[in-house]
């Protein structure tokens, strides 16, 4: 028999109000249209649609003083975050559909509190491409999707890295990042000064994404919290065509395969974001698939005779 996994609740949050290209709007229903749902459903586990949240819409406008659409980036934010917590109170996992990965932020600030509240301790594994640490001072873009994981440790404008009012929701400690190909001049000092755990590509190719995984997996108890923040375009764009900042040389099918089955080996997952797709630019829905199939094994699909 299959693992028992606690009942899940899809939230969608339709907004690309923190990336440079419109369309991370369209993922929520994309990935509905691709069957995250039903898949989740034939692996055995209960579901249940919330809808989508409903926020400002994206005005795109250039950015103010090193953020754009800093107000609206808050708003979402805190709709995410009081939607995960309350699925996290009901002792349900919370499945992020964004939108872009500005969401994280939302998203984790409520994970963090629920593990401070139940004295879990908290795993952050975040798949991407980019180490999103950027600042309005060293920003290339002032997209703050860019800026999540230093808005999670403290550093950004206080609106987002006291979300709940309260402290920053995390220390660089907790998180473990995976696929990293691309860090802005500046973000580089950035995660060097801060420590940020960071398992990039070139680390990946020379060891190979077993070690890589098992070394970011290293520690974990029952106590662990694990929360898993997908950004689609962690993927090697040749599979994963769907998302606005495309950086080649990243993870194959089956190295991402790996990732989620070793995730899933743990049995410690319990809310999970998945962002930053774009239908828009991707083709036929290609990259949404994909991203069911790879949750799919998030859920233990692919892992053989190990339940
Ligand atoms: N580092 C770039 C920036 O801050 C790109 C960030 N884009 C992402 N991050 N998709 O995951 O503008
Ligand atoms: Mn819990
Ligand atoms: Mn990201
Ligand atoms: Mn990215």
């Amino acid at each position: 028999m299959s693992r028992q996994y606690p009942s899940v609740s899809l939230i969608g949050a339709p907004t690309d109000i923190g990336a440079g290209h419109q369309g991370a709007r369209l993922g929520p229903e994309a990935l509905r249209i691709a069957g995250l749902g039903e898949a989740l459903v034939a692996r055995g586990v209960d579901v249940v649609d919330r809808g989508n949240l409903d926020g400002p819409r994206n005005p795109w406008q250039p950015p103010v003083d090193g953020y754009r659409h800093l107000n609206e980036v808050a708003t979402w934010n805190r709709l995410v975050m009081d939607a995960v917590r309350a699925e996290l109170r009901d002792g349900r996992m919370p499945i992020l559909l964004g939108g872009d990965h500005c969401l994280g932020l939302g998203s984790i600030t409520a994970v963090a509190r629920h593990c401070r509240e139940t004295g879990k301790k908290l795993r952050v594994i975040w798949l991407d491409a980019h180490a999103d640490f950027n600042t309005s001072n060293v920003t290339p873009s002032g997209n703050i999707h860019g800026m999540p994981v230093a808005c999670l440790c403290g550093i950004g404008p206080r609106t987002l890295t006291h979300l709940d009012g309260e402290g920053p929701a995390i220390t660089p400690d907790v998180i473990r990042q995976i696929g990293i190909r691309s860090v802005d001049q500046g973000e580089k000092r950035l995660v060097k000064e801060h420590g940020l755990d960071i398992y990039d590509m070139r680390y990946i190719d020379e060891v190979g994404m077993k070690r890589a995984m098992a070394e970011a997996l290293d520690g974990l108890d029952a106590d662990t919290h694990l929360h898993v923040s997908f950004d689609v375009d962690f993927l090697d764009p040749s599979i994963a065509p769907g998302v606005g900042t495309t950086v080649p040389g990243g993870p194959n099918y089956r190295e991402a395969q790996l990732v989620m089955e070793m995730i899933a080996d743990t049995g410690l997952m319990a809310s999970l974001d998945i962002v930053e797709l774009n239908p828009l630019l991707d083709k036929r829905n290609r990259t949404g698939k994909l991203a069911v199939d790879l949750v799919e094994s998030l859920f233990g699909k692919s892992t053989l005779m190990r339940d």
